[in-house]
């Protein structure tokens, strides 16, 4: 393709130069005889004209299949040039805005031009400068933290109650990041993986979960925490080597190095940055388990997903094993979590696109937040509120389609007086232990409590002066 560049700064053109050839046939034009003369002398092709005269661009021989690029670096008249490129027929304009005032004269050119384009040299070069800048920045912090890993014999990676994927996918990356193997590096939990999707990622890429007791960390050297931090264990464990985590930070605890970074939609995330910093290999088994963690973490970039989210997605892609993960993710329908949709129908009710429903006693923890998901499908339902009562406390789980209010500020607002709530915007959790459930609303039948959920879903939906933002609490994995 052939391409006409309307430059003045020497460097620019250098530039230009070597970025198009030898993929375009380019041709200079240069107002200086001067510099025209010497960038000649130095192989690069170009002419001497005035790019403010139709005719200079005819004699260049210019068609509308021409890619033309114009440097505006505020100092030439914008207009008469790119009116002289229109006139001689030129149609494929790039403007290459150098310089502070490019903001300003894109929006100029645009109102004037509408079919040329504005690129802004700072924001063209901005995007890969600055993720150099913070990768060399993440390579210094973890060299840090390999160092002092590096003499310990056995290392702990603790991760949060009934690991997830992103969990689990996280201590698997950081086994990588400190070189060692499951002998010397140990993921552990206070208590292991439950539900059955979960399970299947354990099977199926292998991975071990150590249990681990408040007697069992002496036993290690050095203690790493990914997916969580210190708080959640509530003082169980209050100082840690390590903490890598994406959830806003929390006060309360010491720690010798920390990553955490709130507005990542996963820990995995953060570790395939760390990977790539210190050029470690992935191997497939991690990578396929990081990839899946950031698609589940991020409900496939549904729920707070950040441009780096997707940068690792598509780098761990290649790295992974896709039909693994097919097979992970399964359909995740179990018959006993059936059983609990099913109640839920018979029981629950739908209002106002609001489905409300109370499970009564469920052996796991998870049944809740399926059932709650579950309903979000459903055509015409927008909010989902699901009780149900695990070891003497009543769980209430809420889902919406994310672009209403808050699902955080509602568990909040009606149940942290009485017990533990929080989450994000499209899901949240409140746990209250049932006597503190009853001394404040009484001994509620079924139908007494789905009453009581949409009785106060109705209060806080058309509630409209309510605060719309809070930060999102942590520690309460949904
Ligand atoms: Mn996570």
């Amino acid at each position: 393709m052939r391409c006409l560049a309307v430059c003045q700064d020497e460097l620019v053109i250098r530039m230009l130069d070597e970025i198009l050839l030898p993929g375009y046939e380019v041709e200079f034009i240069v107002e200086s005889r001067a510099v025209a003369r010497r960038l000649h002398d130095a192989g690069v092709n170009v002419v001497a004209g005035d790019p403010r005269r139709t005719d200079t661009y005819l004699k260049a021989d210019l068609s509308p299949g021409t890619c033309v690029i114009v440097e505006d670096n505020g100092r030439r008249s914008l207009k008469k040039i790119l009116e002289a490129v229109r006139d001689a027929g030129g149609a494929l304009v790039y403007v290459l805005g150098v310089g502070p005032a490019a903001a300003k004269h894109a929006e100029e050119s645009h109102t004037e031009f509408p079919d040329v384009a504005y690129l802004a040299m700072s924001e063209l070069f901005g995007g890969p400068l600055l993720t150099e800048f913070s990768r060399s920045l993440t390579r210094a912090r973890v060299q840090q933290y390999q160092r002092y890993f590096s003499d310990a014999d056995r290392v702990l990676i603790v991760l949060h109650n009934d690991p997830d994927p992103d969990a689990m996918a996280s201590g698997l990356a950081l086994r990588n990041v400190l070189r060692r193997t499951k002998a010397t590096a140990i993921i552990g939990a206070f208590q292991g993986v439950t539900r059955p999707e979960n399970l299947r990622m354990v099977n199926l890429l292998d991975i071990h979960v150590e249990p681990i007791t408040e007697a069992s960390l002496k036993e290690y050297d050095r203690i790493a925490m990914v997916d969580v931090q210190p708080h959640y264990f509530g003082g169980l464990i209050d100082r840690v080597d390590l903490v890598i985590d994406h959830h806003p930070e929390q006060p309360g605890y010491s720690v010798v190095f920390k990553d955490i970074r709130a507005d990542y939609g996963s820990t995995s995330t953060i570790l395939t940055e760390h990977l790539r910093a210190v050029d470690v290999s992935i191997s497939e088994r991690a990578a396929t388990a990081m990839l899946y963690a950031i698609k589940s973490d991020t409900l496939f970039f549904n729920r707070q997903t950040n441009r780096v989210d997707l940068e690792a997605f598509s780098y761990l892609y290649p790295l992974a094993d896709a039909a693994l993960i097919r097979k992970m993710e399964g359909a995740e329908i179990t018959l006993d979590r059936l059983d609990y949709v099913m109640k839920a129908h018979r029981g629950g009710t739908l209002v106002e696109q609001v489905f409300c429903a109370f499970l009564g006693p469920s052996p796991r923890e998870d049944f809740i937040p399926y059932v709650a998901d579950f309903f979000l499908q459903l055509e015409d339902v927008k909010w989902t509120a699901i009780a149900g009562i695990v070891d003497d406390s009543m769980l209430i789980s809420v889902r919406n389609l994310g672009y209403s209010k808050n699902a955080g500020e509602f568990v909040r607002r009606f149940f942290s007086d009485i017990g533990c709530a929080g989450g994000h915007r499209a899901m949240a959790k409140a746990v209250v232990p049932m006597r503190e459930f009853r001394e404040k609303f009484g001994d509620l039948d079924a139908a007494g409590i789905t009453a009581l959920l949409h009785d106060f879903m109705t209060q806080f939906l058309h509630d409209v002066g309510a605060a719309e933002k809070k930060p999102e609490t942590a520690g309460v994995k949904n």
